[in-house]
């Protein structure tokens, strides 16, 4: 797709300083990823080339966040740096209060503890593997409300992240509005493949929820890039900026949890932004248990400083239009030879569908684990399961959850990596592709009993 401004989407940046990496072969690969369970999570980083695990703290700082943390105030309280990220969470994304916590778990930690009750129902568009987790410890039920059409990757909807208002009213009728505290709304909805949601469909869902009470609390973690999309797509947006569109979508919500480590450039960080006094005051005393100080969070004065400076770099339309168009250019270019990918290409990395990849694999043979092995094997590039494995079991009935999007994601750090980088990536998923029929899946041999996907072993079969 297009981008509409009239330049191309080659980086704002200049190169400063590079981090050497280590090349193996073949047979030292085929050793590592037997030895790591098959699993890409459990493999070290110096046997990796290119690191496509995820666009999570992997980012790369600026000169003027490294020079932000020379300014670390390392006061266990009051550290000035908390009160520039303030600053900056107020002016940018416009909520009154903020909770620094050591990254987005710990905000979905403090969020859960405070607003849910056991038996509450929280509607959300596609789950999240942590948001979900800590909803269920918290004693809430998830209900799935995104549009049918994201659990389809070939269709070329524009706002795969919507969510369906039928859907939420049924939820409404059935449990009644006391039981749902809030609906947990994701920018851009990573597991749907980095789909975002329409600024038309979140004022929809607003004025539907505001006739019952419910809140809207965001999943913020990447919403300058739904923000991008909604500038491309979106009727009545094109001349609008990043930074205007994304302080339309908060505005349009009670509170945000914040994985900085994403969108705000960072690689290590995040927040719970609220609007409403008392449970800012609930969530700031919980912190103190959980995190940290009010003021810090489980995060030094230097993190703090960084964040500031990254949230306001990470709303420049030139940093978005090379962040996104570098996932548009992989994606492309794979799409051109026709490996089955998730439809529109997403945000934040370019989602392959592994049951059309491997289609002559049941998914209990784990298609997308076994995807992202071979494809490490291949080459040495890093992705991840997001598939079976990631969905994990029912918290009731101890089944396997069969998502209907069995993915493997190649996932884009910012500022990272350049255009031969892709090249590359492309021509060794292209290689594995043409080899697919050979690959015959995996048997899981080790779950642990919370987000599998983290840190379970397989063998093939
Ligand atoms: O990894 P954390 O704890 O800073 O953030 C958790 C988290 C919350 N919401 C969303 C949409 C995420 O994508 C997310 C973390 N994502 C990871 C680690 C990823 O690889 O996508």
């Amino acid at each position: 797709m297009e981008i509409n401004s009239n330049h191309s989407w080659a980086e704002p940046f200049k190169i400063k300083m590079v981090e050497l990496l280590n090349m193996t072969t073949p047979a030292q690969r085929k050793k590592k990823i037997k030895e790591a369970g098959y699993n890409t999570f459990l493999l070290r980083s110096r046997d990796v080339y290119i690191d496509l695990l995820t666009d999570s703290g992997t980012n790369a700082m600026s000169d003027r966040q490294w020079a932000g943390l020379m300014l670390g105030d390392e006061a266990y309280a009051g550290s000035e740096n908390f009160y520039h990220l303030e600053s900056a969470v107020r002016e940018c994304y416009g909520y009154k209060y903020v909770v620094p916590t050591h990254q987005g778990r710990g905000a979905e930690n403090l969020l859960s503890k405070i607003l849910i009750k056991p038996g509450d129902i929280i509607p959300g568009n596609m789950y999240f593997t942590t948001t979900r987790l800590h909803q269920e410890l918290a004693g809430g039920i998830f209900h799935d409300i995104i549009i049918d059409e994201a659990h389809d990757s070939q269709n070329p909807h524009p706002f795969k992240g919507n969510v369906d208002l039928n859907k939420v009213e049924a939820l409404i009728k059935k449990f009644g509005p006391e039981k749902i505290p809030y609906l947990c709304i994701a920018t851009t909805v990573n597991m749907a493949g980095g789909q975002p949601i329409s600024l038309k469909n979140l004022k929809d869902l607003r004025k539907l929820t505001q006739k019952y009470g419910i809140k809207i609390i965001l999943d913020m973690t990447r919403v300058a890039e739904n923000a991008w999309f909604i500038k491309q797509r979106e009727p009545g947006y094109k001349n609008k900026n990043i930074a205007q569109i994304v302080k339309e979508i908060c505005n349009l919500t009670d509170g945000a949890t914040m994985s900085a480590k994403k969108d705000a450039l960072v690689n290590i960080g995040g927040f719970l932004a609220l609007n409403d006094k008392k449970l800012y005051e609930e969530s700031s005393n919980l912190c103190v248990v959980y995190e940290g100080l009010h003021t810090y969070g489980g995060l030094a004065g230097r993190d703090m400083e960084a964040i500031a400076i990254g949230i306001r770099e990470s709303l420049s339309d030139d940093h978005m239009d090379a962040r996104i168009g570098q996932v548009l250019y992989l994606g492309n270019k794979l799409r051109k030879a026709n490996v089955p990918i998730v439809r529109p290409v997403g945000g934040h990395g370019v989602f392959i569908d592994a049951r059309k990849f491997l289609s002559h694999l049941k998914q209990t043979q784990f298609p997308a684990q076994t995807l992202a092995a071979e494809i490490y094997e291949d080459s040495g590039v890093r992705t991840m399961e997001r598939g079976i494995v990631s969905a994990g079991r029912d918290a009731e009935t101890g089944e396997h959850h069969y998502p209907k999007l069995e993915l493997v994601r190649i996932t884009i750090p910012r500022r990272v990596y350049t255009q031969a980088h892709m090249d590359v990536v492309a021509e060794s998923i292209e290689n594995v592709y043409r080899n697919r029929r050979k690959f015959k899946g995996l048997k899981m041999i080790y779950e642990p009993r919370y987000l599998r996907f983290f840190q379970a072993r397989f063998k093939k079969l």
